[in-house]
């Protein structure tokens, strides 16, 4: 019996499939304790075999239900599925929301299905490479598909979403705006569209309008490759031109409608990503955020660390009152902890 009370035990457990030492992983990944880093060292090089899919849209659209539905069709083809709501406000039904009680009971019991919610409400910052963590450990622990739910609504959470394979965005008509994405910028981020909630009216203007927006062209993850702008990366050679159009599914995520040519999308783009090389260079752009966020973060605190707050104080001090501006005061910050 591994000792669940030190990283490597945590590790072996977690390897044997013991579902309480991952919920035990995650628990310290998200607090941040003193096993964190030694449990993310030991998982990282596990990790990597997962597909990972994002699930976003305004509040309410039905994430929540689409997700359990496309976690039951993938149980059925075999595949384990792990799942990560950051910051829901309606809770997972286990299957429920199908009524379909035989499935319902398969779903609650599954030990192919693991649902992690992520509190975040008041977590300032850390919130994307924490879901970056989590996410990564359900990879290391075998989930074959791993499934982000975010509210498109902050940055973070689009990034989050965004970070992923295939991100989905999803729409429901009548919510008093045709396309309510178009605000969050969160359609330039969408390897496929779930139109969801198709029993209601409007949803064939909503696909419509999509159309029009996919016709006029600017959306597709083209925009990933801004993501790690901020450090160099060694690319593999770009893709076809004409390769991926986001598809765009009408569902009923309340009646499992829709739901299997949802996950045949996915798959396709799974395939489409292999075979054009995309998943080296998405996994290559992700690697390059990720550093980017650590080091920003270790930067910050060894910043933190070496000068006194008392310091730090009167430099926001004189930056609110203009007599220096911040990239200025972010300069002499910089220069004390080098020199
Ligand atoms: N009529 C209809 N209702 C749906 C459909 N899908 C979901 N709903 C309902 O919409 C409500 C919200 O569904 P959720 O799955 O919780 O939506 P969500 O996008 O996860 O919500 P948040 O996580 O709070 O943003 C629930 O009452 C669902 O039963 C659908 O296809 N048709
Ligand atoms: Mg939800």
């Amino acid at each position: 019996m591994p000792d669940l009370s030190t990283a490597s035990g945590l590790v072996a457990a977690l390897n044997e499939g013991n579902r309480r030492a991952l919920a035990r992983v995650i628990s310290h990944i998200e607090n941040n304790d003193a096993l964190a880093q030694p449990l993310l060292a030991a998982l990282y090089p596990q990790a990597g075999a997962a597909h990972l899919i994002g699930v976003t849209g305004a509040p309410g659209t039905g994430k929540s239900t689409l997700v359990n539905g496309m976690a039951l069709a993938f149980r059925q083809q075999g595949l384990t599925v792990g799942i990560v709501a950051v910051d829901p406000t309606s809770p997972f039904s286990g299957g429920a929301l199908l009524g379909d009680r035989v499935r319902m009971r398969d779903l609650a019991g599954d030990p192919g299905i693991f649902i992690r919610s992520m509190a975040t409400r008041g977590s300032l910052g850390g919130l994307a490479q924490t879901t970056a963590d989590v996410v990564m450990t359900l990879d290391a622990a075998g989930f074959a598909r791993v499934i982000i739910e975010t509210v498109g609504v902050g940055q973070s959470e689009v990034e989050i979403a965004s970070t992923a394979h295939t991100t989905i965005v999803v729409e429901a008509p009548g919510l008093g705006d045709e396309v309510q994405a178009i605000k969050a910028g969160i359609l330039e981020i969408a390897d496929i569209f779930a139109v969801n909630k198709a029993d209601r009216e409007g949803a064939d203007r909503t696909v419509m309008a999509l159309q029009m927006m996919l016709a006029l062209g600017g959306t597709g993850h083209q925009q990933i490759l801004h993501h790690g702008r901020m450090l160099p990366v060694d690319l593999p050679p770009a893709p076809p031109a004409d390769g991926w159009t986001p598809p765009i599914h009408k569902t009923v995520a309340t009646q499992n409608q829709g739901i299997a040519a949802l996950v045949e999308a996915i798959e396709a783009h799974r395939g489409y990503l292999q075979h054009s090389g995309l998943r080296q260079t998405r996994d290559r752009l992700r690697a390059a955020t990720e550093l980017r966020m650590i080091l920003r973060d270790l930067l910050l605190q060894r910043t933190l660390a070496a000068i006194p707050a008392a310091d730090i104080a009167a430099l926001v001090h004189a930056v609110a009152a203009r007599e220096i501006d911040p990239y200025s005061a972010a300069q002499r910050l910089v220069a004390r902890t080098t020199s």
